[in-house]
C-alpha cells in the first residue's frame, strides 16, 4: 500500500489557468504573445502583443478570479497537494527590477493561504514557460549571463516571502524540452531563444541550458539556507526511448538518444556534466563558455528530488535518423505498434511509466515526484450538464497501477503524483482548450467563448475514491 503521506494532488501552471495577462501590475511574459494553434498547426510567435490574433493564456480560465472556488473543488477531491507555478511577471514585471511588485506577492500569499485552510500542501515550479518578455528583448532571453542574477533575485524573493507556507520547490519545468531545439516553441517557452534563428543552435541551446542550471544550483543552495526543510527539487520531460526491436544497432542507438533526456537531470542531480556530453561537444563542435566557479555551484545545489511529467514513451530505430526533430517526436523515432495514440498522437503506455521510474530511480537513488500525467482529450457534455470521461478514468487508473507497482514491487521512493490540468486548462503545445485534461470542467472553447463555469465530470468522483483509498480503490 502507498504510505499515508502519499502525495496525492493535481497540478497546473500559471499561464496556463491564471488568466488576468495585464491585472494587479503584471508584465507580459514569453506565452502572452503566444497565439493558439492545434494538432498539426503551430502555435505563433508574435513580435508583442498585436491586435487581431486570439492569445489563449490571456484570459485562460480566469484561475486568477476563480481560485477560491478551484481550491474548494480540490479539497473536496481530497487533494493532499496542488502544484502550480509563480508567474515570474506578476513579481517582477520586466524581470531586472530590484523591488518586487506588492500586487502579485499578495496574490500568491492569498492562493497559498486558502489552500493551507484545507490542508492543501503548495508544490511550486519557479519557472514554468512564463519568463518576463522584457527580458527576451532587451536581454536576448537565457543567453545572456546576466539572466541568472534575475533569476535568482526572483527565486530568492519568493521563497523568502513564502518559506512558511510553500516546502516543495522547483526550479525549471520540463528543461529538457529545448533539447528538441529545430521546434521554436520549446526553446522560445524554455528559454526566451528562437534557437533555429542562431548561428549554431545546438551550441546555444546547450548555452542557455548552462546558464540555467548554474542558476538552478543557486536557487537551490540558497533557498536551503532560507529554510533548511525546504525540498527543492528540479523537474524533466521524461519520455522514455524504447528501442524498436533487439537489434543490437537500435538497442545501442536507444542508450545514445537516451543520453539527451539525462543529460538535465545528470548535472541537477550529480553536480556535474556527465562523461558522455564532453565527447559529443567534441565531435559536433560545440564550445559551452564557463566561468570559474560555475563547476563548484553545480556541485553545490544539487537537487533534492526529481520531478517528472510523464506522458508517453517513444521507439526509436536506428536506421530511421533522418528527419531531424518534429514536435511530436525524436529522431528516429517511429510507431509503436503494441502501444495506442491519444487524438494528439501522445502513445499511452502506462507500464512505460513503471519503467520510466525505475531507470529514474535506479540512475539517481534519489526521491521522485510524478508532477504531471493525463490524458488530453475531448470530452462532451450531456444534456443534463454531466460529462462521462471514462476514457480519462481508464488511463489514470492504468498509470495509477504501474506506479503502484514501481513503488510496492520494485521499492522506487515516490513522494507523490499529481495529474496535469487537474482544472482544464490551456493547452500548452497547441493553445487549444479542447485538448482538455481535468477533473472540473471549464465551459470555454478554443475560440475563448463560453461562460467559465465549472463543472464536475465522472473522473472528478473517481479520483476522490482513489484518494480516499489511497489508490487501493481503482
Ligand atoms: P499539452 C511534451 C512531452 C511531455 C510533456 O501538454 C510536455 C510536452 C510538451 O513540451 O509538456 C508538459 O498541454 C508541460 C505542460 C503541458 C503538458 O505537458 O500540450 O509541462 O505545461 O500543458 C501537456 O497537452
Amino acid at each position: 500500500m502507498l504510505s499515508k503521506d502519499f502525495l496525492w494532488g493535481g497540478a497546473v501552471a500559471a499561464h496556463q489557468v491564471e488568466g488576468a495577462w495585464n491585472v494587479g501590475g503584471k508584465g507580459p511574459s514569453v506565452v502572452d504573445v503566444l497565439t493558439a494553434g492545434a494538432h498539426g498547426v503551430d502555435r505563433q510567435i508574435t513580435d508583442g502583443v498585436l491586435e487581431g490574433y486570439n492569445y489563449p493564456n490571456h484570459e485562460a480560465i480566469d484561475f486568477y478570479g476563480h481560485y477560491r472556488e478551484d481550491v474548494k473543488m480540490f479539497a473536496e477531491m481530497g487533494f493532499k497537494c496542488f502544484r502550480t507555478s509563480i508567474a515570474w511577471t506578476r513579481i517582477f514585471p520586466n524581470g531586472d527590477e530590484k523591488e518586487p511588485n506588492e500586487e502579485g506577492l499578495k496574490f500568491y500569499d492569498d492562493l497559498f493561504d486558502e489552500l493551507l485552510k484545507y490542508g492543501i500542501e503548495p508544490v511550486v515550479t519557479l519557472s514554468h514557460f512564463e519568463m518576463p518578455y522584457y527580458l527576451v528583448k532587451e536581454y536576448g532571453g537565457w543567453k545572456n549571463r546576466k539572466v541568472i542574477d534575475f533569476f535568482v533575485h526572483y527565486s530568492l524573493t519568493v521563497m523568502e516571502r513564502y518559506k512558511d507556507k510553500v516546502k516543495y520547490w522547483m526550479t525549471f519545468n520540463e528543461i529538457n524540452n529545448q533539447k528538441n531545439y529545430e521546434y521554436p516553441l520549446f526553446g522560445y517557452t524554455c528559454s526566451g531563444v528562437i534557437f533555429t534563428k542562431e548561428e549554431h543552435p545546438e551550441e546555444c541551446m546547450y548555452q542557455v541550458v548552462h546558464h540555467e542550471l548554474v542558476a538552478s544550483a543557486m536557487v537551490v543552495k540558497e533557498g536551503h539556507k532560507i529554510n533548511p526543510d525546504f525540498k527543492i527539487g528540479c523537474m524533466m520531460a521524461c519520455v522514455p526511448l524504447y528501442p524498436y526491436s533487439c537489434n543490437p544497432d537500435d538497442m545501442m542507438y536507444s542508450v545514445e538518444a537516451m543520453h539527451d533526456r539525462y543529460l538535465f537531470g545528470d548535472v541537477h542531480v550529480r553536480g556535474e556534466y556527465p562523461s558522455y556530453i564532453w565527447p559529443e561537444w567534441k565531435r559536433k563542435n560545440i564550445h559551452v563558455n564557463m566561468e570559474e566557479g560555475d563547476a563548484q555551484i553545480l556541485k553545490e545545489g544539487t537537487v533534492d528530488y526529481v520531478g517528472l511529467s510523464y506522458y508517453m514513451t517513444n521507439a526509436v530505430k536506428a536506421d530511421h535518423v533522418a528527419d531531424g526533430n518534429g514536435i511530436d517526436g525524436f529522431p528516429g523515432s517511429v510507431p509503436n505498434p503494441y502501444v495506442k495514440s491519444s487524438d494528439w498522437g501522445w502513445q499511452i503506455d502506462p507500464v512505460g511509466l513503471r519503467y520510466a521510474l525505475n531507470l529514474l530511480y535506479e540512475r539517481y537513488q534519489i526521491p521522485l515526484f510524478i508532477v504531471e500525467n493525463g490524458f488530453g482529450a475531448i470530452d462532451t457534455v450531456n444534456e443534463d450538464g454531466t460529462i462521462d470521461d471514462d476514457y480519462r478514468i481508464e488511463y489514470l487508473r492504468a498509470h495509477i497501477e504501474q506506479l503502484k507497482k514501481a513503488v510496492i514491487d520494485d521499492g522506487v521512493d515516490l513522494m507523490g503524483y499529481t495529474p496535469w490540468g487537474c482544472i482544464d486548462c490551456v493547452s500548452f503545445t497547441t493553445g487549444e482548450m479542447k485538448k482538455r485534461y481535468g477533473f472540473i470542467y471549464v465551459d470555454k472553447d478554443n475560440e475563448g467563448k463560453g461562460t467559465l463555469k465549472r463543472s464536475k465530470k465522472k473522473s472528478f468522483y473517481w479520483y476522490k475514491k482513489v484518494i480516499e483509498s489511497k489508490g487501493e480503490q481503482l
